[in-house]
């Protein structure tokens, strides 16, 4: 038994993610949690909503509504999705918790006294109409390259130079439309990522079980061209965390906040302890898991993200923690992911192209889409999601494979044997050869389930099930009944049995049909198969049993081109 603690990425606030979003984080991390916790791990699994920065203030702006309010609206609506697609956080918490603000302030203050942070006077433009200073994507002008009149105040977006905001002709405010702009002098911190560069580096290096992805990406920023640059940890917004020093005022940081990508990070700690204090735990319970000095030696910190934003996480994250010169707990894996591609394009969250999580569930149940994107996840390249792919692996895979099997076995028997795990017979040579296979096979999962290989873990259980309808077709019980009904009574009682084994391992995926499975077999153990006789006698003569509803409806041609049309762009 391990103390595993994982995070998934934490998302944004405005708006809803699409399913890409999805499969790059919250799903592989729960399909791993899931399966720490049913091979008996202690697991703190936590995810919460990245509530501050710019989109945040200005998404509020277009909802009509405070900022403060809209993001505890659409903290809900997440949290709702969240469980929709049964995504088992211990806690789902919010990035603008007072616990996020204190611990922030905390490491602000601790990267200050060791000489971690720089304060830059620097030039930036305030509009006196929107009473704020304004980042540069949202000064417009007239671009002084081609004369397109949108240019953005960082690049123009038609002959794609980059620009400063003070080189846009007639520049206006994007908020307001105003002119009233003013250049100003205003003071920032940064964070002295450069003289971490060799801590970072070893830390780096000796992550030789990484993915790839995740060391190539953190590599490409350590060394690339000028190397790792000092980041700018604050903004000028309303909506932040204020800058404070622990619980000191930051002198000439008045009315600033922290920028969100250096307080995100920290709400995986403040996650915890946003959890123990909903669960009415004290201190000592969120910190023996982030304290290496209070209980966290032990346990295994495993992250998941999508590839964008690995650097923030390999670089500027632990580079705060090892900063604040306390044992904090750092990483122990990054599993991240390429991208998930729709139907020939991307996609994308501003034309409303592709799925997004709260569609996909208004269409079908979890389990369909945990499936087809698990089994199909980016980890080896970008993947695509087409809609004859999903219609493919739903109606071969969850119907005529896991759901068939289940549907066979239970109607046969009811008919022939009536409503309980029937008695007779012993099992024999084709039996043993049975779980001779299938123990090599579920080591086999458990292998890749452990070291994260999701597609591989996927293809391993989906075997698992092949086995099944295998021997189901070579016992043929309903033939073996008519000469021999005692060994077609044990036929079918292993046959139940692998119902059960099957719910049991395939909980992490479909952890819908998993409970559906083990409520026909009217059990709840669900106790990992270490020993599989063991685990396939669990169900003896006598034993009650359901016929259960359909698992798995096929999804039809018409359904699927309805789908397909719905989808494909500009989301009502
Ligand atoms: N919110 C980006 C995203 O939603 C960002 C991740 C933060 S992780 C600390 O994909
Ligand atoms: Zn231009």
């Amino acid at each position: 038994m391990a103390r595993h603690l994982i995070t998934s990425a934490i998302p944004y606030i405005n708006g809803i993610k699409h399913l890409g979003n999805l499969v790059g984080s919250q799903l592989p991390a729960d399909l791993y949690a899931r399966y720490c916790r049913a091979r008996g791990h202690e697991v703190l699994f936590l995810c919460a909503t990245d509530e501050h920065g710019t989109p945040a203030e200005l998404a509020a702006a277009k909802a009509g509504k405070p900022v403060a309010d809209y993001c505890a609206e659409m903290h809900d609506v997440q949290a709702e999705i969240a469980r929709g697609f049964r995504l088992s956080f211990d806690h789902f918490g919010r990035s603008s918790s007072p616990q996020n603000h204190r611990l922030t302030q905390h490491f602000a203050g601790r990267l200050y006294e060791a000489g971690l942070i720089a304060e830059v006077t620097e030039k930036q433009v305030y509009s006196h109409a929107d009473a704020r200073f304004l980042p540069d994507r949202y000064i417009e002008g007239t671009c002084p390259n081609c004369g397109y009149d949108k240019a953005r105040g960082d690049q123009c977006e038609n002959c794609t130079k980059q620009l400063d905001p003070t080189d846009l002709i007639n520049p206006r405010s994007a908020i307001s439309g105003s002119t009233d702009l003013e250049v100003r002098e205003t003071k920032h911190l940064y964070l002295r990522q450069s003289l971490m560069r060799d801590r970072l580096n070893a830390w780096i290096d000796s992550k030789t079980d990484w993915p790839i992805l995740t060391t190539s990406i953190a590599r490409k920023w350590l060394n690339d061209g000028e190397g790792l640059q000092d980041r700018g940890i604050t903004r000028d917004l309303d909506w932040g965390i204020p800058v404070r020093r622990g619980d000191q005022d930051w002198p000439g940081m008045e009315g600033k906040v922290f920028y969100v990508w250096f307080d995100a990070p920290i709400e995986y700690i403040a996650c915890a302890a946003e959890w123990a204090e909903a669960k009415g735990l004290g201190e000592a319970a969120w910190r023996r898991w982030w304290r290496e000095d209070e209980g966290a030696g032990d346990v295994r910190y495993t992250q998941f993200m999508g590839k964008d934003n690995v650097p923030f996480h390999t670089l500027s994250f632990p580079a705060t923690l090892m900063g604040s010169g306390e044992p904090w707990k750092l990483v122990d894996y990054i599993k991240s992911f390429n991208y998930l591609n729709y139907d020939g394009g991307q996609f994308s969250t501003s034309q409303g192209r592709g799925v997004f999580m709260d569609q996909a569930l208004s269409i079908l149940p979890a389990d369909y889409w945990r499936w087809w994107l698990l089994s199909h996840a980016p980890e080896g390249s970008d993947s695509e999601f087409t809609w004859e792919n999903f219609q493919a692996a739903v109606n071969k895979d969850l119907a005529d494979v896991l759901g068939n099997f289940v549907s066979r076995v239970t109607k046969f028997c009811a008919a022939k044997f009536g409503a309980d795990v029937p008695a007779g017979g012993s099992p024999g040579q084709q039996e043993e050869a049975l779980i001779a296979r299938l123990t090599t096979r579920i080591r086999e999962y458990e292998a890749h389930m452990e070291a994260m290989e999701i597609r591989k873990s996927a293809a391993a259980l989906r075997a698992i099930w092949v086995e099944g309808n295998e021997y189901l077709q070579e016992a043929a019980p309903w033939s073996t009944i008519k000469l021999d009904p005692d060994r077609a009574a044990m036929q079918i009682r292993l046959a139940l049995n692998l119902i059960r084994l099957y719910a049991v391992l395939s909980a992490p995926f479909i952890p819908d049909a998993s409970a559906a499975m083990l409520a026909a077999m009217r059990t709840d153990d669900a106790r990992w198969p270490d020993d599989l006789p063991a685990a396939l006698a669990k169900l003896g003569a006598g034993h009650g049993f359901e016929v259960p509803e359909v698992l798995f409806a096929k999804i039809t041609d018409a359904a699927r081109e309805d789908w397909q049309a719905r989808f494909s762009g500009h989301r009502a």
